[in-house]
């Protein structure tokens, strides 16, 4: 297949960008007083702000052909419609389904995985809401109190996320708890929290066979035994969800307590499926239906807007744009929301895993840059350490600030005044960026009455700023189930659409592959007693060390 880059659209996005690369946004938006409204997006309570980017009236149309070119529009009825488009798995990629309230059927090999769907949902509804009313009962009469969610990736860095992100909304009498390290510090320092009386873990795996997540659940199975001892009350206080029945049944959970869910659900993909089960039980499953309502109005949009006002696909091709013309590889995430500290560990995983990859669809090298590095950190607390780089570090780094105009929480007397010095801060921060400072500038503030400062001088240029630092601005109206549902699908949909134009599978991850292979090799030389030989000489000499040091 002919490269994307040998297309038309790439060859005009080429000259075009000879001709901006060097125009400065402060220019823009001196010269065209109508920016602001050119370039921003109204989506139900969200504001999207993209008119801080280096492009002009031509870049986002001719942006846009290129994800034309690419088919963008046939591959997204694909993604929807439960074609197999992960095929190096052979999978469907549904996701969408699991949020899917019309009354469209949806076939995966002939067979509408909707009811399915609704058969789940419904049995969560009725599980978390018998632990929230007190209804479920652990084995001495208590209710649950404490749920731990035993997972990792996929299966548990969303739940975590949004548990975390709309604590304002969660069960007062009950904590949730996420183990996902195998470092026994994780585990360990959960089971100090709980209480076997009224803890409920929910072993969360696609597969049933991740070593970490099996090897937490067995320590937690081994600890509630040991302080319990009675087999019986594990099916109290132990759930599974999972698509391998027999992995959970093995493990003595009963077929009654696990909540299923399908292999076209990918892990990254997953918070919507009953891997979100932990968020049902915490949130209630009100909320958690709202999250997947939210979700299901992004989807709308994404499906039906034009490609002008389609926000996944703008921000999808704003990448492209740093990336594959600027050269900016990595893209930063930064919250105005405390709630929000573990998205740009969400999204890390969302997007470097589905675009972090040099093969393509047609077998062949990918003859571009694709995926960004991700990464990120709540505002205000990254302006106090990495900042510095994004404002005057050598590498260009595009960033997302998003904030809600209303704060789930009263502090006190000053309540409005934590959230106005919050906002002024996000604000100013896109504003400096996008703007710099000259050394002019710099000269006539220090030296406002033209005296001479001697030594001074030499500071002009250490405190001078380019600017020309490219950001889009979210803002919504407050962070809650609805809003959130919307933010993370806005997400998946805008790695799905740089995917499509780099032309690679974003829904497989054999690169997660190799690492768990060798340490299958590594761990049984763990145990045995002769001097590891059998790698190279870096690999043998750490694992000696580490049998001579136990
Ligand atoms: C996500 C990945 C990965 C996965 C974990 C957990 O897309 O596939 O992060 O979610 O490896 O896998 P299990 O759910 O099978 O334990």
């Amino acid at each position: 297949m002919t490269s994307i880059t040998q297309s038309a659209s790439w060859k005009k996005l080429e000259d075009h960008y000879k001709k901006i690369q060097k125009i400065h946004m402060k220019d823009l938006f001196e010269n065209d007083p109508d920016r602001f409204d050119k370039f921003h997006i109204n989506f139900d309570t969200t504001l999207i702000d993209f008119s801080k980017h280096r492009v002009t009236d031509e870049t986002i149309p001719l942006l846009l052909n290129l994800a034309r070119e690419a088919n963008i529009e046939a591959w997204r009825e694909k993604l929807f419609s439960g074609e197999k488009i992960n095929f190096t798995e052979q999978r469907a990629v549904l996701h969408t389904a699991l949020r899917n309230s019309s009354n469209q059927a949806i076939l995966v090999d002939g067979h509408d995985v909707m009811p399915d769907v609704k058969n789940v949902l419904d049995k969560m509804q009725r599980f978390s809401e018998s632990v929230r009313n007190g209804s479920w009962k652990g084995f001495s009469g208590k209710k649950i109190q404490t749920i731990v969610n035993i997972g990792i990736g996929g299966s548990d860095l969303g739940p975590a996320m949004v548990c975390k992100a709309l604590k304002a909304f969660g069960h007062p009498d009950i904590d949730p708890i996420f183990v996902s390290n195998v470092d026994g510090a994780d585990i360990s320092q959960a089971l100090e929290q709980c209480d076997p009386e009224t803890t409920l873990f929910i072993v969360a795996s696609k597969t049933f066979t991740t070593q970490e997540t099996m090897t937490n659940a067995f320590s937690a199975r081994e600890w509630f035994l040991d302080k319990v001892n009675d087999e019986k009350a594990i099916a109290l206080h132990f759930v599974a969800v999972s698509t391998n029945a027999k992995a959970v049944t093995d493990f003595g959970i009963s077929p009654d307590n696990m909540f299923e869910f399908w292999d076209w659900v990918g892990g990254r993909y997953s918070l919507w499926s009953s891997i979100g089960l932990s968020i049902a039980i915490y949130l209630g499953m009100d909320n958690f239906n709202k999250l997947l309502a939210g979700a299901y109005e992004m989807d709308q949009h994404f499906l039906n807007t034009p490609l002008e006002e389609n926000i996944p696909l703008i921000l999808a091709v704003l990448g492209v744009w740093y990336i594959n013309f600027f050269g900016f590889n990595t893209h930063a995430v930064l919250p105005y929301d405390q709630g929000l500290s573990l998205l740009p560990s969400y999204l890390q995983q969302a997007d470097m895993e589905s675009n972090g990859k040099f093969i393509g669809r047609d077998d062949e090298y990918v003859c571009m840059h694709t995926g960004p590095i991700v990464w990120g950190e709540s505002g205000t607390n990254g302006q106090h350490a990495f900042y510095q780089l994004i404002h005057q570090g050598q590498d260009i780094i595009p960033t997302d600030f998003m904030m809600p105009l209303k704060s789930q929480y009263k502090v006190g007397s000053k309540q409005d005044e934590h959230h106005k010095i919050l906002f002024s801060n996000f604000v100013s921060q896109t504003r400096a960026l996008m703007l710099g400072k000259t050394e002019g500038q710099v000269r006539g503030e220090m030296f406002p009455t033209n005296e001479d400062y001697g030594d001074l001088e030499h500071l002009i240029k250490h405190k001078s700023f380019e600017g020309n630092r490219p950001s889009t601005s979210i803002l919504f109206e407050e962070l809650n189930p609805k809003t959130l549902g919307q933010l993370i699908a806005m997400y998946e949909h805008k790695i799905f659409v740089q995917g499509v134009i780099w032309n690679i599978n974003s829904f497989d991850q054999w690169g997660v592959e190799y690492g768990k292979q060798i340490a299958k090799l590594v761990l049984p030389e763990l145990n045995a007693s002769h001097a590891t030989t059998i790698f190279d000489s870096s690999t043998n000499n750490l694992i000696n060390n580490f049998k001579k040091n136990k």
